[in-house]
């Protein structure tokens, strides 16, 4: 298959060489993508650049809005379609793929609607002269996006980009990435002109190392792994490109004496246990009020221990790890905590149906897990939860900030201060009361404090990050 999209043109890598996709569910090959190389990577940067000076750089910001919101509904047409190659490639339940389509439809909708509504600013300043700050693309944008949602990653990092007016040259992931081949055949049956977006399927230490590095690019922005995210600030940095960056995380959800517990539970599981765990923001840790450990963690083992795993038909609670590395990563996870005495208090099971030679993992809560622990401390990035007692506010406080991570956080409690307190003491980019990850939510801004990351995407903080301003200054005196 030739999954190379340059200038509108659907083409093979340079050299001819493709990779096999595995599918989850039982490991075996079903379809491949292009091997995209430095070369082709060249010509994907030469072409947006060429979209900036040509038909895409001279369309109106209401004219992009168009064709953005003509992809939304075309996504949302073919959401069918879409989810079941979402579902196949990742391995999810067909419902969650089903939602995500929607997601990724919304990000098209969201932004095509803004494209129009950014403005810019005016300045006061000497007598006789006249200062306009506008807001202008930063021209050609590098885009890098794991596995874990690829179609809602494909909306959520190129539809800010093109409503700026940016020509963008999309990376995405070797492991799973086919979703957003089909809505870019959509991008082009709704009439996007060549070059705005043009897309190097490959792996990361071939075509991405090349895309981050190249001196062609103005702007990049990245999601996945803390090593490779401090690999792409080098590399962009080698050639003062600005760059955000989300990294993931080691997100806690805090649980007070004075919670609804009844409204927690199904919200706790599900954050660790949706999409396998595989999700920047889980809620990996769950720190729980020593007064009410005992019952609390009582209920959620219950839960826990109900949750199913399945292949996308069965449409249980979860499907597989998307890979054999990274199964083979949270196996080693959960094997070095039951082997360093932590107890395993609950596991969920897999369904009958689940093939031996599939990456299905069965979702278990430790606890209690010592604060230092791996588990307590590393992203597994697995249906694997890290229980952990808490003293009082003092305590919960220190410990939801022990970490490198800072994406986002749960607090729940029915006490109003201490909502206020808590949000404001805790380190992330996100503080969820009495709630957890609130749909997704394209509108709400989303990013890392520290090992987490930089930057924003989401909201209309993201069209601020993909986007630069220019200061006009004109004498009339
Ligand atoms: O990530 P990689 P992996 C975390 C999670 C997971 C771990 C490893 O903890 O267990 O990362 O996952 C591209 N230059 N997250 O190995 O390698 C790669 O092709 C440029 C959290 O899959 O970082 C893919 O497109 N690009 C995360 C993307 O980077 C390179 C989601 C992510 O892959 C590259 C995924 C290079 N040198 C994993 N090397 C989140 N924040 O949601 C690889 N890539």
């Amino acid at each position: 298959m030739n999954t190379i999209l340059i200038d509108n043109e659907w083409s093979a890598a340079s050299n001819g060489e493709t990779i096999e996709v595995l599918n989850p569910c039982d490991g075996k090959p079903f379809t491949e993508i292009s091997r995209g190389t430095a070369a082709d990577i060249d010509r994907a940067i030469a072409a947006a650049r060429r979209a900036l000076d040509g038909p895409w750089g001279k369309l109106t910001a209401t004219e992009r809005g168009r064709l953005m919101q003509k992809l939304a509904q075309l996504i949302i047409d073919n959401t069918e379609k879409i989810a079941q190659i979402e579902a196949r490639d990742t391995g999810k339940p067909i419902t969650v793929a089903r939602v995500d389509i929607g997601v990724v439809a919304r990000y098209f909708e969201f932004y095509g609607a803004a494209a129009d509504k950014v403005h810019g600013m005016t300045v006061p300043f000497m007598e006789g002269f006249n200062v306009r700050v506008e807001r202008v693309p930063h021209g050609v944008t590098a885009h890098i996006i794991p596995w874990n949602y690829p179609a809602q990653m494909f909306g959520r990092t190129l539809a800010p980009a093109l409503a700026m007016g940016n020509a963008t040259v999309l990376k995405p992931s070797e492991d799973a990435c086919l979703s957003g081949l089909e809505i870019a055949k959509l991008a082009l049956e709704a009439g996007f002109p060549p070059g705005a977006i043009n897309i190097v399927t490959g792996y990361g230490h071939e075509a991405g190392a090349a895309l981050t590095a190249h001196r062609g690019i103005d702007f990049a922005t990245f999601t996945g792994s803390p090593q490779v995210g401090k690999m792409v600030q080098e590399a962009t940095a080698a050639n003062s490109v600005p760059c955000v960056l989300e990294l993931g995380g080691k997100s806690p959800q805090i649980v007070f004496e004075d919670a609804d517990l009844a409204k927690a539970v199904p919200v706790v599981v599900k954050a660790i246990v949706q999409n396998a765990g595989q999700t920047c923001s889980a809620g990996s840790r769950l720190l729980v009020q020593e007064s009410i450990y005992e019952k609390f963690v009582g209920m959620v083992a219950e839960r826990f221990a109900a949750t199913r795993v399945g292949t996308p038909e069965l449409d249980l609670d979860c499907g597989p790890i998307v890979n054999k590395k990274q199964f083979n990563r949270v196996q080693q996870f959960i094997n070095d905590t039951k082997a360093s005495g932590v107890p395993l208090i609950a596991q969920g099971q897999l369904a009958p149906e689940a093939s031996k030679d599939g990456y299905f993992v069965a979702p278990a809560l430790f606890g209690p897990v010592p604060r230092d622990h791996a588990l307590a401390q590393d992203e597994v990035f697995g249906p694997v939860l890290a229980v952990i007692p808490f003293k009082d506010e003092a305590d919960a406080v220190r410990l939801a900030n022990g970490t490198d991570f800072g994406l986002v956080a749960g607090i729940w409690t029915e006490n109003g201060s201490r909502q206020q307190r808590l949000a404001k003491q805790i380190h992330a980019g996100q503080v969820y009361i009495n709630c957890y990850g609130a749909g997704g939510g394209v509108e709400l801004p989303f990013g890392g404090v520290k090992r987490s990351g930089h930057g924003r995407e989401k909201g209309f903080l993201a069209l601020e990050e993909m986007s630069t301003t220019k200061t006009i200054v004109q004498n009339y005196s």
